[in-house]
């Protein structure tokens, strides 16, 4: 907030003469003072390029190149992600790299180009750099990607913070994913998304941005090849995207354009290109392998902002066990706690926590807490003369500490970006362990305080300690949930060394997987909401957080049986299969809409459990390689143009493409098809990719294909695991992936190959070890086998 938005609101009043512009106009107000006090204006600005280059001085990688006002270091690292910074940034510090900088491929060298240019060449990417310092990025056949132009800035004539501007062309036919968690995607449509994770503060649309999660990382999908960018630079700001188009005929094509524009921070970035699986494996490789879950995190969860008590809790339980409704954990929201007092629990109505964790834990259910970071300023309780004693708690620029309105009322919050306020945290949650809870649920991280400032966040002035260097919040914002799930995370792993951590964090940044997953917040319960809930799953797992999912039937008011039922069955193929709803949204048990959904979602929920040693499989592979569970129809073929359009499908694994129903009153759908013979899973029938085909959706299931060839783990009649083979086309050969179920702990188990093949009539499954093949140690079952036979 500035003056010249001050003078917006007033104007905005003067339109809409309204009580809510007034209310608009007097937030405004109260957060404008704070942050005047804090943020000295800035002054009259300049503006800058970089000018001509200079000279150039080769390095490990790549080198630096010297510009008239500026100072370009480029270097590509050993996974082939190419590293830049203007004004000399490095690369670390970064919250979003796991374990620093990776080393500098020492066959990359800078060297000169034509009209006075310098390049790197690597293996698979070619950077040129202009004169004047625009930054090319092309693949090694020699075919720009994209085309970052000189960066303008702006800083105080008297010296200081820069603000910047980056504006890059790429390829006509290209289009836009990413960006975090974004509710109008996955392809991301001309217009402007802001970098500032917000929670919205009612149930979101399909049209609301920005949500809770947003990132500077674009995946970016062209007929010559996918690249990721990403601006590492935790600083509010706006990327302004529109698509390309390409000329018909005797036309030009138009190039698509990205523009970044920052606040402050360092103007560096990583570009990886390759397909999408390189390009998100070497994005792991940067920022860390996504935190497995454990495999009851796998499962059907039930939540509710309201159960309000143990009774009420072990009703909807037994509910479930009565009608034989899997059902793996179960979350209890901020009503457990005692005045909404985070680490507490409400000893009237929930007296016997950790007997009721027992029990459940007894029918093989865990019980997960929500964790707000909002603490209540009151000397005398633990929690708050614990973070006092660490001085844990943010401050203003005069010392102060920030005080917000959040749950339990007027509330302080801890700085996570300091090394001590996260280890104080994280000994937190033993009294959570305690308690019996499982797994924790971070809500209000981004984070969310109600009215004190205007924007429902901390005052931009406020101050951060941001490992030492010192700064502000228009910094730290973006990264304090990145921040709070690391102590978590963090804490977990000592608390409890035997287990993995389940941590699932309402906001967060690029590098938020290594301690866990997210799900897609206050999601408006209707038709849009669903189709928005899917949006954000693939989203988020193109920028390398593969673990989410919606609230299942929306966070508000009430679906309707059709639209629960849809969202319940879409859920069940989703990383994290949830139900939950706010404080006055209608129910969310299965048995409340009716015996038809009771019934298909019992479906459902079986063909999940059904699913479960493939979803681990998923899981562990998403952290070795990157690759998300939930992938985008385009993920083996981003040159087919229809199928970069196709939106409404997904890719489960390698094996499975899922088909949800996202409108009222189908019954049939349209699928567009990737190359290759796909099968129905419950009538076998035949399809054949690439194009489009229409395929059967009555109520009862939604359409899941699976891959001709495809081998996966699944859980058999006995509860040990099978392998179900979908026949290859006649005379190909398939295959798939398995990592067995290696408890909940820290085993690292093999990966292990098979190999499925026609043998005469029948087809075979092997396994692949480097010893030679051999028979798989699991029953095997083949389907498709009498389509397949007859084709
Ligand atoms: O301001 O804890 O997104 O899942 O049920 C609302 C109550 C606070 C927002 C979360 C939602 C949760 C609710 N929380």
């Amino acid at each position: 907030m500035n003056g010249r938005d001050l003078v917006r609101s007033m104007r905005m009043v003067g339109s809409l003469g309204t009580a809510q512009g007034l209310r608009t106009v007097r937030a405004a107000w109260r957060r404008w003072r704070a942050d005047a006090v804090g943020l000295p204006p800035r002054g009259p600005e300049r503006a800058r390029v970089p000018g001509v280059v200079q000279s150039a001085e080769p390095g490990p990688g790549g080198g630096v190149l010297r510009f008239s006002r500026s100072v370009l270091r480029i270097t590509v690292a050993v996974n082939g992600a190419v590293f830049w910074g203007w004004d000399g940034a490095e690369a670390e510090p970064s919250y979003a790299l796991a374990g620093g900088c990776p080393e500098p491929d020492p066959r990359a060298v800078l060297e000169p180009d034509t009209d006075g240019g310098w390049r790197v060449v690597a293996e698979r990417v070619t950077v040129v750099v202009s004169r004047h310092g625009a930054v090319e990025v092309l693949t090694p056949g020699g075919v720009t990607l994209r085309r970052e132009l000189p960066p303008r800035w702006w800083e105080p004539v008297g010296g200081g913070r820069a603000r910047w501007m980056q504006r890059s062309e790429v390829a006509a036919d290209a289009r836009f994913f990413g960006l975090g968690g974004r509710a109008s995607g996955p392809r991301l449509r001309n217009g402007t998304y802001r970098l500032w994770n917000t929670d919205p503060g009612r149930a979101f649309g399909a049209q609301d941005d920005p949500l809770y999660l947003t990132m500077p990382v674009q995946m970016v999908v062209a007929d010559a090849a996918t690249h990721l960018v990403f601006h590492d630079t935790s600083w509010d700001g706006t990327v302004t995207l529109r698509e390309g188009e390409e000329g018909a005929g005797s036309g030009h094509d138009r190039m698509g354009m990205s523009e970044l524009r920052m606040e402050g921070g360092p103007l560096r970035c990583w570009v990886m290109v390759g397909n999408p699986a390189r390009v998100l494996l070497a994005w792991a490789s940067l920022t860390g392998g996504a935190a497995v879950p454990p495999a009851w995190a796998l499962g059907h969860h039930h939540a509710r902002w309201g159960f309000g008590s143990e009774q009420e809790v072990r009703r909807i339980v037994s509910g479930h066990l009565r009608r034989g409704l899997p059902l793996d954990a179960v979350h209890l929201d901020i009503d457990h706690f005692d005045d909404h007092r985070v680490f507490t629990v409400d000893q009237e109505r929930f007296p016997k926590l950790p007997q009721l964790a027992d029990d459940l834990r007894r029918d093989g259910i865990r019980l997960v807490s929500i964790v707000d970071p909002a603490v209540k300023p009151e000397p005398g309780a633990a929690v708050y003369d614990g973070g006092e004693a660490v001085d844990a708690f943010v401050r203003d620029a005069g010392g102060r500490q920030v005080k917000g309105v959040v749950w339990p009322g007027e509330a302080v919050f801890p700085d996570f970006t300091h090394a001590r306020v996260r280890e104080w945290w994280g000994a937190l949650y033993e009294e959570r362990l305690t308690q019996g809870f499982a797994g924790f649920w971070h809500d209000m991280n981004e984070p969310t305080s109600f009215t004190a400032f205007g924007e429902s966040t901390l005052p931009r002035s406020a101050r951060h300690s941001l490992e030492g260097r010192g700064g502000d919040h228009r910094e730290a914002h973006n990264v304090y949930a990145l921040c709070m799930a690391r102590a978590a995370y963090e804490a977990l792993r000592e608390l409890s060394p035997k287990e993995r951590p389940f941590v699932f964090s309402r906001s967060g940044w690029a590098g938020l997987q290594r301690y866990g997953g997210t799900w897609s917040g206050d999601v408006a319960t209707g038709w849009p909401g669903l189709r928005a809930s899917l949006s954000l799953v693939l989203g988020l797992g193109l920028c390398g957080v593969p673990y989410s999912g919606p609230d299942i039937g929306g966070y508000d008011g009430s679906p309707s049986p059709e639209l629960y039922l849809r969202w319940f069955q879409l859920g069940a193929y989703l990383p994290l299969f949830r139900t939950h709803a706010g404080l006055r949204a209608g129910r969310r048990e299965p048995w409340e809409f009716g015996p038809d959904v009771l019934e298909y979602a019992r479906v459902a929920l079986l063909e999940r459990r059904r699913l479960l040693p493939y979803f681990l499989t998923l899981a562990h592979l998403a952290r070795r390689t990157g690759a998300p569970y939930v992938r985008p129809v385009w993920w083996w073929t981003p040159e087919d143009r229809a199928l970069r359009d196709c939106e409404d499908a997904f890719l489960l694994g390698d094996s499975l493409l899922v088909a949800p129903v996202l409108d009222p009153g189908a019954d049939r759908r349209a699928v567009q098809l990737p190359r290759g013979r796909w099968y129905d899973v419950v009538t076998e029938r035949v399809y054949e990719g690439p194009g489009q085909v229409l395929v059967d959706a009555p109520l009862s299931r939604i359409p899941v294909l699976a891959r001709a060839g495809a081998v996966l783990p699944v859980r058999g009649e006995d509860g040990g695991v099978e392998l179900e083979v979908w026949a290859p086309v006649r005379g190909r050969t398939g295959g798939g992936l398995v990592v067995p179920d290696a408890g909940d702990g820290w085993d690292e188990p093999e990966i292990e190959r098979y190999v499925a093949r026609w043998q005469g009539r029948q087809v075979v499954v092997e396994r692949e070890s480097e010893g030679g093949s051999g028979e798989p140690d699991y029953p095997v079952r083949v389907r498709g086998l009498d389509r397949a036979r007859s084709q």
